[in-house]
Protein backbone atom coordinates (compact mmCIF):
# COMPACT_ATOMS: atom_id res chain seq x y z
CA UNK A 1 0.00 0.00 0.00
CA UNK A 2 1.46 3.37 -0.97
CA UNK A 3 1.05 5.93 2.00
CA UNK A 4 -1.31 8.91 1.15
CA UNK A 5 1.14 11.82 -1.10
CA UNK A 6 0.89 15.74 -0.89
CA UNK A 7 0.38 17.48 -4.18
CA UNK A 8 1.28 20.51 -3.79
CA UNK A 9 0.23 22.88 -7.27
CA UNK A 10 3.61 24.89 -7.57
CA UNK A 11 5.14 21.99 -8.16
CA UNK A 12 3.17 20.78 -10.83
CA UNK A 13 3.39 24.27 -12.42
CA UNK A 14 7.49 23.86 -11.88
CA UNK A 15 7.59 20.85 -14.40
CA UNK A 16 5.19 22.18 -16.69
CA UNK A 17 7.47 24.58 -17.45
CA UNK A 18 10.71 22.32 -17.57
CA UNK A 19 8.53 20.33 -19.86
CA UNK A 20 8.01 23.15 -22.01
CA UNK A 21 11.44 23.88 -21.84
CA UNK A 22 12.88 20.39 -22.60
CA UNK A 23 10.47 20.39 -26.42
CA UNK A 24 13.43 22.65 -27.53
CA UNK A 25 16.10 20.08 -27.09
CA UNK A 26 16.59 16.95 -29.02
CA UNK A 27 15.61 14.48 -26.57
CA UNK A 28 12.33 13.31 -27.41
CA UNK A 29 11.82 12.58 -30.55
CA UNK A 30 14.12 11.95 -33.68
CA UNK A 31 11.83 13.24 -36.45
CA UNK A 32 12.04 16.73 -34.27
CA UNK A 33 15.75 17.05 -34.52
CA UNK A 34 16.77 18.02 -37.83
CA UNK A 35 20.68 19.04 -36.69
CA UNK A 36 22.47 15.49 -37.54
CA UNK A 37 24.41 14.67 -34.28
CA UNK A 38 27.44 15.09 -34.58
CA UNK A 39 30.31 12.47 -32.92
CA UNK A 40 32.13 11.43 -30.57
CA UNK A 41 29.03 12.85 -28.68
CA UNK A 42 29.25 13.26 -24.41
CA UNK A 43 26.58 13.69 -22.09
CA UNK A 44 26.91 14.02 -17.99
CA UNK A 45 25.37 14.86 -15.17
CA UNK A 46 25.22 18.57 -13.48
CA UNK A 47 26.77 21.50 -14.56
CA UNK A 48 30.05 20.92 -13.50
CA UNK A 49 29.83 17.93 -16.40
CA UNK A 50 30.31 20.10 -19.12
CA UNK A 51 34.24 21.06 -18.15
CA UNK A 52 34.32 16.79 -18.12
CA UNK A 53 32.52 16.46 -21.32
CA UNK A 54 35.46 19.04 -22.51
CA UNK A 55 38.20 17.21 -21.43
CA UNK A 56 36.62 14.50 -22.51
CA UNK A 57 35.96 15.60 -26.42
CA UNK A 58 39.81 16.90 -25.99
CA UNK A 59 41.04 13.99 -25.57
CA UNK A 60 39.88 12.12 -28.39
CA UNK A 61 40.44 14.90 -30.58
CA UNK A 62 44.06 14.66 -29.47
CA UNK A 63 43.99 10.91 -30.48
CA UNK A 64 43.11 9.57 -27.44
CA UNK A 65 40.73 6.59 -27.04
CA UNK A 66 36.88 6.70 -26.25
CA UNK A 67 38.01 4.90 -22.96
CA UNK A 68 41.01 7.31 -21.99
CA UNK A 69 38.01 10.38 -22.68
CA UNK A 70 35.88 8.82 -20.07
CA UNK A 71 38.90 8.44 -17.80
CA UNK A 72 40.50 11.76 -18.64
CA UNK A 73 36.76 13.42 -18.33
CA UNK A 74 36.05 11.92 -15.16
CA UNK A 75 39.51 13.08 -14.09
CA UNK A 76 38.34 16.54 -14.05
CA UNK A 77 35.49 16.08 -11.40
CA UNK A 78 37.98 14.05 -9.05
CA UNK A 79 40.65 16.45 -8.69
CA UNK A 80 38.17 19.39 -8.18
CA UNK A 81 38.31 20.43 -5.00
CA UNK A 82 35.16 22.69 -5.12
CA UNK A 83 33.37 19.60 -6.03
CA UNK A 84 32.16 18.51 -2.68
CA UNK A 85 31.08 14.96 -3.48
CA UNK A 86 33.98 13.89 -6.28
CA UNK A 87 37.41 13.07 -5.43
CA UNK A 88 39.05 15.63 -3.74
CA UNK A 89 37.30 17.73 -1.47
CA UNK A 90 34.72 15.24 -1.35
CA UNK A 91 32.04 15.36 2.24
CA UNK A 92 33.95 12.60 3.93
CA UNK A 93 32.16 9.42 5.96
CA UNK A 94 30.87 9.73 9.40
CA UNK A 95 34.66 8.92 10.73
CA UNK A 96 36.28 11.96 9.02
CA UNK A 97 37.55 9.55 6.03
CA UNK A 98 36.88 10.42 1.94
CA UNK A 99 35.93 6.97 0.63
CA UNK A 100 35.01 6.86 -2.90
CA UNK A 101 33.23 5.23 -5.34
CA UNK A 102 34.28 4.63 -9.59
CA UNK A 103 32.97 2.68 -12.31
CA UNK A 104 33.35 2.19 -15.70
CA UNK A 105 32.43 0.48 -18.77
CA UNK A 106 33.16 -0.61 -22.10
CA UNK A 107 30.65 -1.12 -25.03
CA UNK A 108 32.58 -3.38 -27.99
CA UNK A 109 33.70 -5.90 -25.15
CA UNK A 110 31.26 -5.49 -22.65
CA UNK A 111 33.71 -4.73 -19.80
CA UNK A 112 33.63 -3.54 -16.82
CA UNK A 113 35.99 -2.19 -13.71
CA UNK A 114 35.05 -0.91 -10.13
CA UNK A 115 35.81 0.41 -6.99
CA UNK A 116 34.00 1.02 -4.34
CA UNK A 117 34.91 2.67 -0.59
CA UNK A 118 38.30 3.17 -1.65
CA UNK A 119 40.73 6.14 0.07
CA UNK A 120 43.44 8.06 -0.44
CA UNK A 121 43.55 7.46 -3.75
CA UNK A 122 42.98 10.96 -6.11
CA UNK A 123 41.43 9.48 -9.23
CA UNK A 124 39.13 5.90 -8.36
CA UNK A 125 38.53 5.87 -12.32
CA UNK A 126 41.29 5.03 -13.10
CA UNK A 127 41.88 2.43 -10.61
CA UNK A 128 38.39 1.16 -11.66
CA UNK A 129 40.21 1.13 -15.57
CA UNK A 130 43.47 -0.90 -13.83
CA UNK A 131 40.87 -3.73 -12.41
CA UNK A 132 38.85 -3.42 -15.59
CA UNK A 133 42.44 -3.86 -17.03
CA UNK A 134 44.51 -5.84 -15.50
CA UNK A 135 42.62 -8.21 -13.30
CA UNK A 136 40.16 -10.96 -14.07
CA UNK A 137 37.89 -9.02 -11.53
CA UNK A 138 34.94 -6.29 -11.45
CA UNK A 139 35.15 -4.40 -8.62
CA UNK A 140 37.33 -4.43 -5.39
CA UNK A 141 36.68 -2.79 -2.36
CA UNK A 142 37.80 -0.70 0.53
CA UNK A 143 41.49 -1.69 1.96
CA UNK A 144 42.18 -4.38 -0.52
CA UNK A 145 41.10 -1.79 -3.69
CA UNK A 146 43.33 1.05 -2.21
CA UNK A 147 46.32 -1.76 -1.57
CA UNK A 148 45.48 -2.51 -5.05
CA UNK A 149 46.35 0.62 -6.33
CA UNK A 150 49.07 1.78 -4.52
CA UNK A 151 50.77 -1.73 -5.83
CA UNK A 152 49.74 -0.09 -9.38
CA UNK A 153 51.73 2.95 -8.63
CA UNK A 154 48.95 5.51 -7.71
CA UNK A 155 50.24 8.03 -4.88
CA UNK A 156 48.49 8.24 -1.79
CA UNK A 157 46.46 11.64 -1.60
CA UNK A 158 44.89 13.18 1.72
CA UNK A 159 41.74 13.90 0.34
CA UNK A 160 40.10 15.90 3.26
CA UNK A 161 40.74 19.52 2.34
CA UNK A 162 40.49 21.97 5.02
CA UNK A 163 36.79 22.98 3.87
CA UNK A 164 35.41 19.82 4.96
CA UNK A 165 37.34 19.61 7.93
CA UNK A 166 35.48 22.72 8.92
CA UNK A 167 32.25 20.79 7.53
CA UNK A 168 32.88 18.02 9.60
CA UNK A 169 33.72 19.65 12.54
CA UNK A 170 30.31 21.49 12.61
CA UNK A 171 28.62 17.85 11.65
CA UNK A 172 30.13 15.89 14.50
CA UNK A 173 28.88 19.25 16.94
CA UNK A 174 25.27 18.60 15.03
CA UNK A 175 25.80 15.01 15.58
CA UNK A 176 26.79 15.02 18.94
CA UNK A 177 23.45 17.45 19.70
CA UNK A 178 21.84 14.49 18.14
CA UNK A 179 20.57 16.34 14.83
CA UNK A 180 20.69 13.84 12.27
CA UNK A 181 21.78 14.67 8.48
CA UNK A 182 19.72 15.26 5.59
CA UNK A 183 20.52 13.89 2.20
CA UNK A 184 19.42 16.61 0.13
CA UNK A 185 19.91 16.39 -3.64
CA UNK A 186 19.16 19.71 -5.75
CA UNK A 187 21.18 22.12 -7.73
CA UNK A 188 22.91 23.28 -4.45
CA UNK A 189 23.36 19.99 -3.05
CA UNK A 190 24.80 17.40 -5.65
CA UNK A 191 27.95 15.57 -6.80
CA UNK A 192 27.97 12.64 -8.90
CA UNK A 193 29.30 12.73 -12.06
CA UNK A 194 27.86 10.20 -14.77
CA UNK A 195 29.56 10.66 -17.95
CA UNK A 196 28.44 8.84 -21.08
CA UNK A 197 29.92 9.08 -24.61
CA UNK A 198 29.16 7.04 -28.26
CA UNK A 199 31.52 7.36 -31.21
CA UNK A 200 30.86 7.29 -34.74
CA UNK A 201 30.56 3.95 -35.11
CA UNK A 202 28.19 3.63 -32.56
CA UNK A 203 30.36 2.54 -29.45
CA UNK A 204 29.51 3.31 -25.93
CA UNK A 205 31.57 4.00 -23.34
CA UNK A 206 30.65 5.65 -19.44
CA UNK A 207 32.30 6.05 -16.24
CA UNK A 208 31.01 7.24 -13.15
CA UNK A 209 32.60 8.42 -9.76
CA UNK A 210 31.60 10.13 -6.35
CA UNK A 211 32.67 10.42 -2.90
CA UNK A 212 28.69 9.38 -2.21
CA UNK A 213 26.21 10.39 0.63
CA UNK A 214 28.42 13.06 3.00
CA UNK A 215 28.74 11.85 6.43
CA UNK A 216 27.83 8.54 5.38
CA UNK A 217 28.32 5.14 7.80
CA UNK A 218 31.71 4.22 6.96
CA UNK A 219 31.53 1.34 4.63
CA UNK A 220 28.34 2.79 2.98
CA UNK A 221 28.52 1.66 -1.17
CA UNK A 222 26.04 3.57 -3.31
CA UNK A 223 24.74 3.22 -6.58
CA UNK A 224 27.60 4.83 -8.67
CA UNK A 225 30.16 1.92 -8.96
CA UNK A 226 27.40 -0.81 -9.13
CA UNK A 227 27.02 -1.78 -12.79
CA UNK A 228 23.32 -1.40 -13.76
CA UNK A 229 22.57 0.84 -10.96
CA UNK A 230 24.81 3.76 -11.62
CA UNK A 231 26.19 3.13 -14.72
CA UNK A 232 25.02 0.43 -17.35
CA UNK A 233 25.43 0.34 -20.90
CA UNK A 234 24.80 -2.49 -23.79
CA UNK A 235 26.64 -1.46 -27.10
CA UNK A 236 23.81 -2.81 -28.93
CA UNK A 237 21.36 -0.25 -27.70
CA UNK A 238 22.84 2.14 -25.53
CA UNK A 239 23.78 3.74 -21.87
CA UNK A 240 22.74 5.51 -18.98
CA UNK A 241 23.91 7.03 -16.12
CA UNK A 242 22.54 7.98 -12.68
CA UNK A 243 22.62 10.93 -9.86
CA UNK A 244 21.11 11.23 -6.82
CA UNK A 245 20.36 8.90 -3.77
CA UNK A 246 22.31 5.81 -4.30
CA UNK A 247 19.98 3.63 -2.19
CA UNK A 248 16.72 4.55 -4.69
CA UNK A 249 18.49 3.60 -7.22
CA UNK A 250 20.31 0.68 -6.53
CA UNK A 251 16.96 -0.96 -5.07
CA UNK A 252 15.43 -1.00 -8.65
CA UNK A 253 19.13 -1.36 -10.95
CA UNK A 254 17.81 1.91 -12.62
CA UNK A 255 20.62 2.33 -15.16
CA UNK A 256 19.81 -1.52 -16.29
CA UNK A 257 16.24 -0.66 -16.52
CA UNK A 258 16.79 2.52 -18.47
CA UNK A 259 18.86 0.47 -21.43
CA UNK A 260 16.14 -2.52 -21.59
CA UNK A 261 13.61 0.09 -22.23
CA UNK A 262 15.66 1.67 -25.02
CA UNK A 263 16.11 -1.73 -26.11
CA UNK A 264 12.63 -2.26 -26.54
CA UNK A 265 12.36 0.94 -28.53
CA UNK A 266 12.18 3.53 -26.40
CA UNK A 267 14.44 6.76 -27.03
CA UNK A 268 16.84 7.89 -24.39
CA UNK A 269 14.46 10.07 -23.38
CA UNK A 270 11.39 7.96 -23.01
CA UNK A 271 13.24 5.48 -21.18
CA UNK A 272 14.13 7.40 -18.72
CA UNK A 273 10.97 8.85 -18.16
CA UNK A 274 9.67 5.14 -17.95
CA UNK A 275 11.68 4.00 -15.71
CA UNK A 276 11.18 6.66 -13.21
CA UNK A 277 7.32 6.66 -13.32
CA UNK A 278 7.97 2.62 -12.76
CA UNK A 279 10.30 3.44 -9.75
CA UNK A 280 8.00 5.84 -8.30
CA UNK A 281 4.98 3.66 -8.92
CA UNK A 282 5.98 0.79 -6.73
CA UNK A 283 8.69 2.81 -4.41
CA UNK A 284 6.74 3.89 -0.94
CA UNK A 285 9.04 7.32 -1.44
CA UNK A 286 7.53 10.49 -2.98
CA UNK A 287 9.29 10.99 -6.20
CA UNK A 288 10.82 13.93 -4.84
CA UNK A 289 12.30 12.04 -1.91
CA UNK A 290 12.99 9.19 -4.27
CA UNK A 291 16.15 11.67 -5.73
CA UNK A 292 16.43 9.89 -8.56
CA UNK A 293 18.12 11.34 -11.32
CA UNK A 294 19.44 9.97 -14.74
CA UNK A 295 21.01 10.80 -18.05
CA UNK A 296 21.12 8.39 -21.49
CA UNK A 297 22.28 8.10 -24.79
CA UNK A 298 22.10 5.47 -27.75
CA UNK A 299 23.85 4.18 -30.66
CA UNK A 300 22.61 6.78 -33.08
CA UNK A 301 23.67 9.66 -30.17
CA UNK A 302 20.02 11.01 -28.83
CA UNK A 303 20.32 11.85 -25.71
CA UNK A 304 17.73 11.46 -22.76
CA UNK A 305 17.61 13.43 -19.02
CA UNK A 306 15.33 13.67 -16.36
CA UNK A 307 15.11 13.29 -12.95
CA UNK A 308 13.03 13.78 -9.69
CA UNK A 309 15.67 16.74 -8.11
CA UNK A 310 14.56 20.25 -8.41
CA UNK A 311 17.22 21.86 -10.78
CA UNK A 312 18.65 18.79 -12.02
CA UNK A 313 21.27 19.89 -14.84
CA UNK A 314 23.18 17.93 -17.70
CA UNK A 315 25.91 18.42 -20.06
CA UNK A 316 25.81 17.79 -23.83
CA UNK A 317 28.82 18.35 -25.53
CA UNK A 318 30.04 16.90 -29.52
CA UNK A 319 32.53 18.58 -31.68
CA UNK A 320 30.25 21.56 -32.71
CA UNK A 321 28.87 22.64 -29.60
CA UNK A 322 28.71 22.52 -25.75
CA UNK A 323 26.02 23.44 -23.76
CA UNK A 324 24.62 22.84 -19.73
CA UNK A 325 20.44 22.18 -20.13
CA UNK A 326 17.86 21.99 -17.31
CA UNK A 327 16.64 18.63 -17.38
CA UNK A 328 12.94 17.87 -16.95
CA UNK A 329 11.61 17.21 -13.39
CA UNK A 330 9.16 14.76 -12.95
CA UNK A 331 7.20 15.51 -9.49
CA UNK A 332 5.05 12.72 -7.68
CA UNK A 333 1.98 14.89 -9.50
CA UNK A 334 3.26 14.18 -13.01
CA UNK A 335 3.73 10.72 -12.42
CA UNK A 336 0.02 10.23 -10.77
CA UNK A 337 -1.15 12.59 -13.75
CA UNK A 338 0.09 10.50 -15.88
CA UNK A 339 -2.33 7.78 -14.90
CA UNK A 340 0.63 5.67 -14.03
CA UNK A 341 -0.25 4.85 -10.47
C1 LIG B 1 25.44 8.02 -3.98
N1 LIG B 1 24.45 8.49 -6.11
O1 LIG B 1 26.51 7.68 -3.46
C2 LIG B 1 25.48 8.90 -5.21
C3 LIG B 1 25.41 10.31 -4.77
C4 LIG B 1 24.81 11.27 -5.75
O2 LIG B 1 23.84 13.33 -6.19
O3 LIG B 1 24.74 11.05 -6.93
N2 LIG B 1 24.32 12.40 -5.33
O4 LIG B 1 24.36 7.72 -3.52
Amino acid sequence: MFKRRKFIQATSATALTSGSMMAKTDQAQPHSNPKPVKFPRFISTWKFGQAVNEAALKTVQEGGSMLDAIEKGIWVAEADAQNASVGLGGIPAANGRVQLDACLMTGPDHNAGAVAGIEDILHPISVARKVMEETIHVMLVGDGARQFALDHGFQKTDLLTDEQKKNYEEYLKKAAAGKKEKQEVDEDHHDTIALLGVDEEGNLYGGCSTSGWGFKVPGRVGDSPIIGSGLYLDNEVGGAGATGIGENVMRHCASFMIVEEMRHGASPQQAIEKVIQRIAKKDPLDAEKLAINFVAINKKGEIGAAGTSKGFAYAVTDPDSSEVREAKALTDADIVEGGNR
